[in-house]
């Protein structure tokens, strides 16, 4: 299959293109490399040491003799480009990382509200188009979030996978209707992925691609089989306060010596996936996507849910770690349950890869190893949902 890889120099499109490379599948990379422009925006860097993505196509060719594309090219501001990418190319199926993904980042300022709602938006809105454009046959499969539903929304009941029948109050009596689970996004981030499910209905609906939505929850450990097969295909690994998600964060902090910023009492519930079956789930989307004239289909790709709270004390009884109740930045409930069904995925086969200690020891050791890299002072959260809302200060003195 020929597969182009929007966002595929990222955390999770470069070992997804590494995956689909090795089972044979022919992949693009497309990129403007913007992730690697905020890090220099936040003067931080990745822990681990990633390499230029000339040089990671070209160890990848040496080492496997497979070929992997890659066109420098802005989703949101070179709509003519792609679509001429996509008449030249011709791919079977798109896959689409290619968004602005930090929560924390999206809430800094009103230039970084701007530019997530401009990059987002705009980039899903020119892929659909240029797919309407092309007259081809093109699969996409994006990579949404379970923060489209938010937190608690429905108390105990489980979050379904997309859609909620409801029934509608009429004279004649009530009648049923599928509805999209009501949005509920938790920062301007996750607003992005709610506007992103409103035109993929309206393309299926209208045009008829075929779109597959997937929900995924925080995806954590650093390596897959294919990065791990050579240092210069390691992948990215996130500490700082604004793009470190939870469990690396916590990794990380426990490698270097840093008490666990727990966020509040850390009594928020959420759904966790190893980068391992990210991609394993990108291939499962890939084999099965909806037929032409069909809604957007829906996966919640999610394997299991924790507590933060619980996070930091497995990782703390595991590294002798201490544990911060620091200020909340960020406007969520306090504590709350997460009941999510993930039905679609297992019965397509996966194979969920649970949170163990062997695997925690193996993105710990990633973090030990490379833990000369951190800088101490980007590890707070200095992002606020709102003015005036309280910061933490440095926890530990920069050496
Ligand atoms: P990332 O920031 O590491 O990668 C995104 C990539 O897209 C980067 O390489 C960036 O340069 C590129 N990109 C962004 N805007 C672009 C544009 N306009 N044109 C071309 N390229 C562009 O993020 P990630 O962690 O790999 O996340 C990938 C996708 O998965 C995102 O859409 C994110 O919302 C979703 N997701 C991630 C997580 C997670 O925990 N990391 C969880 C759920 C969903
Ligand atoms: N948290 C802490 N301490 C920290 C960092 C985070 O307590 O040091 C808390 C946060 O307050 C939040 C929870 O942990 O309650 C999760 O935060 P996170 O930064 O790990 O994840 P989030 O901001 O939700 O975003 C990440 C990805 C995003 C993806 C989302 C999936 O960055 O791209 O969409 O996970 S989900 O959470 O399911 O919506």
């Amino acid at each position: 299959m020929k597969v182009l890889v929007l966002g595929g120099d990222g955390f999770c499109g470069w070992p997804t293109s590494l995956h689909l490379s090795d089972i044979g599948h022919d992949v693009t990379i497309v990129d403007n490399l913007s992730r690697r422009a905020i890090d220099i925006e936040l003067e931080v860097e990745s822990l681990t040491p990633i390499q230029p993505i000339g040089e990671r196509i070209r160890v990848w060719k040496e080492l496997t003799g497979s070929e992997i594309g890659y066109v420098r090219l802005d989703l949101a501001n070179e709509y003519d480009r792609l679509a001429a990418l996509l008449i030249e190319t011709r791919p079977d199926a798109i896959v689409h990382f290619g968004e602005q993904r930090a929560a924390p980042y999206s809430m800094r300022n009103e230039t970084a509200k701007r530019y997530t709602i401009d990059n987002n938006v705009r980039g899903t809105h020119n892929v659909l188009c240029a797919i309407v454009e092309s007259g081809l046959d093109i699969a996409l499969v994006h990579l949404g979030t379970m923060g489209v539903y938010g937190y608690g929304w429905s108390g105990s009941a489980p979050i379904p996978e997309g859609y909620l029948t409801v029934k509608v109050p009429t004279p004649d009596g009530d009648i049923e209707r599928e509805i999209l689970h009501p949005a509920n996004p938790g920062s301007v981030y996750h607003l992005t992925k709610t506007l992103d499910q409103l035109m993929f209905a309206f393309y299926c609906a209208n045009d008829q691609v075929r779109v597959t939505d997937l929900h995924q929850g925080i995806v954590w450990g650093t390596q897959t089989p294919q990065t791990a097969l050579d240092e210069r295909l390691i992948n990215r690994f996130d500490y700082d306060g604004d793009y470190g998600t939870v469990l690396n964060r916590f990794l990380m902090q426990a490698a270097i010596g840093h008490p666990l910023t727990v966020h509040g009492t850390g009594g928020q519930t959420r759904a966790f996936i190893h980068i391992r079956d990210t991609v394993r789930c990108i291939q499962i989307a890939l084999e099965n996507p909806p037929a032409r004239g069909e809604k957007p289909k829906v996966f919640n790709q999610v394997t299991e849910t924790f507590r933060v709270r619980d996070l930091a004390e497995l990782i703390a009884k595991i590294t002798g770690a201490e544990i911060a109740n620091l200020p909340n930045p960020r406007r969520e409930a306090a504590e709350n349950e997460l009941n999510v069904s993930r039905d679609h995925f297992l019965e397509l086969g996966l194979n969920p890869t649970k949170l163990s200690e062997g695997l925690l020891e193996e993105s710990r050791d990633i973090a030990v190893k490379y833990r000369h890299r951190a800088d101490t002072t980007k590890i707070i959260a200095r992002s606020v949902w709102r003015q005036g809302m309280e910061t933490s200060p440095d926890l530990v003195k920069p050496q």
